[in-house]
């Protein structure tokens, strides 16, 4: 059974005027479609066509033969968790639950917001920042181009994309700035304290 794009959670215009519906239509329509594309071509005919994404992910991470599937797989995989990462109106400082776990984690959701955009700042071309629960304790990483934290055995909570694609029709060069607007503007936080 081949895998599908999934549609966005919100409509393409709804995270301007952070992320601009041109931006999503590329990322989503053609960037994340991509890479479902390639995915299907890829496991066609092979025993991995009936697993799940999370299988296929899991079972290729750091197989060299299988780098191709692993790519497309886990790209597929962080693109959706990124887009139920933003909502319209979200960002700025999380209450509740993950609030709680944030200040007893971090300090303090500032000393958060500053280590997660150092992530995301000093993750080198291109790859993801992420915050993840370890056995209850929230903590950041950051992975290179299509790795993700699923294959540590930890619980991705958030992700951020800074692969350029994501910002630069909006921000041109300034990753600084999309990463700002991420966090002010867009951050769901109900999907983080959900996948808690
Ligand atoms: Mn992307």
């Amino acid at each position: 059974m081949a895998f599908q794009l999934p549609d966005l959670p919100y409509a393409q215009d709804a995270l301007e005027p952070h992320i601009s519906a041109n931006t999503l239509s590329f990322h989503h329509g053609k960037h994340h479609n991509a890479y479902v594309t390639n995915l299907n071509g890829l496991i066609a005919g092979t025993d991995m066509e009936n697993q799940s994404l999370e299988e296929i992910v899991l079972a290729s991470a750091g197989d060299a033969s299988k780098a191709g599937i692993f790519n497309n797989a886990a790209q597929v995989w962080n693109h959706t968790f990124y887009w139920h990462s933003m909502k319209p109106g979200g960002g700025g400082k999380p209450t509740g639950k993950i609030g709680a776990a944030i200040e007893r984690d971090f300090g303090s959701y500032a000393e958060f917001a500053k280590a997660f955009a150092a992530a995301g700042g000093t993750q080198f071309g291109s790859g993801w920042a992420w915050l993840v629960s370890n056995n209850g304790t929230l903590e950041i990483r950051k992975t290179p181009n299509a790795e993700t934290p699923l294959t540590d055995g930890v619980t991705p909570l958030l992700t951020m994309d800074v692969w350029e694609h994501a910002y630069y029709l909006d921000f041109q060069n300034s990753r600084p700035g999309y990463m700002s607007a991420f966090l002010e503007h867009l951050v769901n936080w109900d999907f983080a304290e959900a996948n808690m």
